[in-house]
């Protein structure tokens, strides 16, 4: 069954190939970087971005005094010379390069102008391993890296294949060549890549979704048009910058629609509410875990200032949406995924409605395989499995192709293929309704977690015989991870932990291990997961 098209809008309109009369992909530029070059050359004089740690930065050259916004004409300026910059090092349009950081207006710069230049970033967490880097670097070869700390580069390197590693600031970039050599800036074509997002995995190790420049402007036009994101809008920023959130929806629609980010370099509860309270922003975007902890304090009333608080990334608790929504505002649930961007949301105007992620956005169509009405089979307790296409969905995992081609689902129309979200929904007036997934995924703090991944790390230690991992419920962390181990021998909770230290991020380690006698297995001698969660 075909969820109701977008009611976002005000009369019915798409952002995919569009109907006549469409006003919103008349406005859409071709790609992120001409949409951000035109709002740069409207407004020069425009904030851009503020480091709210203010700090001084210089990146590729251009000086910027610490605690001031940088204007849109600064940030042309910045990412004009990181674009060259990174010409002059060597970098033709299609190298990829990993960028590790934490959230700056100089390490966005190196990222801006990556972009510009048609390179293809991959984003990893700053906790991120050695071991999770060298499965990065070998999965997409990086011939550069933009790393706070340039002793990570080592784990980085490849056989015969050298990766130029620098800080935010560029300045680690050799002048190889001259800047005007190769391919001119700002000259992409929407189909060519621009990044690769490690996510998913229901099979082991992450894989890398490759996302086009016309996916990334079909992903972050839609919120910016359904969330009435305008020039006056100012985000109080306090995502990481390597995950789509705090990238994509976060920096990328701040740009696309000419307005404003005040870039907080971690999440403080008591910093967002002060600044939210103090009127120095209009919006706020932040995952369950955040909000929980903004209710916490007592003095989530000041969220009332704001225009408008989003929520994702993970499910957010109907009680806490509730708690909010009587003390301080009915915060704007939605749904999305790293392949695909964003796909559905509650609206700006209308009732968000709590436990639910709302309508599809403008562009995308949402199908419940399985349901009432839909040709497929399927449980209908939990719904159907949500299908989504649209120009936002990605073209596939990094040179995986029968990992791609499983994640698609024929159109029993002959339509465009819909790409399977793994997740369960019903709707409810129009409304999506999650209802758990078809996959074992684990969210912890709007993180996602594969238990593969991580049953494959404990496994490897010789003090387990054999492992599961599943996701706990918590008020907090909405999932943490739990490790159930059959152990070799006497169990050892102290080495695993330290083991899990040593080759795990820190969202990815189980937070308590369980030791068991054997492990619940089905006929074919699987073990199953789902009957060790509460
Ligand atoms: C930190 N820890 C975690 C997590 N984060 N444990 C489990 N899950 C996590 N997500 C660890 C810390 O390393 C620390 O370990 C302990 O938990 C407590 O740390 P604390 O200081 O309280 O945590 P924090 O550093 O304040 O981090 C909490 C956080 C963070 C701010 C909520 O997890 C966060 O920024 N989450 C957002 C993730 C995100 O952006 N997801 C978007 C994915 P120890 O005690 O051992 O030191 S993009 C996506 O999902 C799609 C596209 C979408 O729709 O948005």
């Amino acid at each position: 069954m075909l969820l109701p098209p977008s009611r976002h809008l005000p009369q019915a309109a798409t952002l995919g190939d569009p109907p006549a009369g469409d006003r919103l992909a008349g406005d859409r530029p071709a790609t992120v970087v001409h949409g951000w070059l035109a709002r740069w050359a409207a407004d020069p004089a425009a904030p851009a971005l503020l480091d709210v740690a203010g700090d001084a930065s210089t990146v590729a050259g251009h000086r910027h005094a610490g605690g001031a916004w940088w204007t849109s004409g600064e940030l042309e300026d910045a990412t004009r010379r990181a674009g060259l910059a990174w010409r002059s090092a060597g970098f033709d349009p299609g190298q990829r390069i990993v960028w590790s950081t934490r959230s700056s207006v100089a390490a966005l710069v190196s990222h801006l102008g990556a972009v510009r230049a048609g390179l293809v970033v991959v984003p990893v967490p700053t906790a991120a391993t050695a071991r999770e880097l060298a499965h990065v670097a070998a999965t997409v070869r990086p011939s550069g890296a933009v790393l706070d700390d340039p002793t990570r580069a080592a784990a980085l390197a490849q056989p015969g294949a050298p990766v130029v590693a620098s800080g935010p600031g560029l300045d680690g970039l050799p002048a190889l060549r001259p800047a005007g050599d190769g391919a001119p800036l700002d000259s992409v074509a929407p189909s060519d890549p621009a990044l690769i997002l490690f996510t998913s995995g229901t099979t082991g190790a992450p894989k890398g979704a490759v996302l086009s420049h016309a996916n990334l402007v079909a992903g972050t036009a839609s919120v910016v048009a359904a969330w009435r994101w305008e020039p006056a809008d100012r985000l109080l920023h306090t995502l990481p910058i390597y995950h789509a959130h705090g990238l994509a929806v976060g920096v990328y629609g701040t740009l696309l629609a000419g307005a404003s980010a005040a870039l907080f370099p971690s999440f403080d509860p008591e910093a967002v509410l002060d600044a939210a309270g103090a009127g120095e922003g209009t919006l706020y975007f932040g995952v369950p875990t955040m909000y929980h902890r903004l209710a916490a304090t007592g003095r989530s009333a000041q969220l009332g200032r704001l225009r408008l608080c989003v929520s994702g990334s993970a499910p957010l608790a109907a009680d806490l949406h509730r708690r909010l929504a009587a003390s301080a505002t009915p915060v704007l649930e939605r749904y999305g995924m790293s392949e695909t961007l964003m796909l559905v949301s509650n609206p700006v105007d209308g009732e968000r409605r709590a436990g639910t992620v709302g309508f599809p956005l403008p562009g995308v169509e949402v199908r419940l395989a399985g349901s009432a009405g839909d040709g497929a089979a399927g449980d209908s307790a939990a719904g159907g499995e949500v299908l989504v296409r649209g120009a936002n969905v990605f073209a596939g995992y990094f040179e995986r192709p029968a990992a791609t081609a499983e994640a698609f689902e024929p159109d029993p129309d002959g339509g465009a293929p819909w790409f399977r979200t793994g997740d369960l929904g019903i709707e409810e007036d129009g409304y999506l309704v999650l209802r758990g997934r078809r996959t074992d995924l684990i969210i912890s703090g709007g993180a996602n977690v594969y238990p593969a991944e991580v049953e494959d790390v404990l496994a490897a230690h010789p003090s387990v015989a054999e492992v599961a991992v599943t996701g706990e419920p918590s008020d907090e962390w909405g999932e943490v991870v739990v490790a159930w181990v059959v152990a070799a021998g006497a169990p050892d909770e102290a080495a695993l932990v330290a083991h899990a230290a040593a080759q795990l991020a820190p969202y990815k380690r189980p937070r308590r291990y369980r030791f068991v006698d054997e492990l619940p297995r089905n006929a074919m001698g699987k073990v199953v997961r789902a009957s060790l969660r509460p």
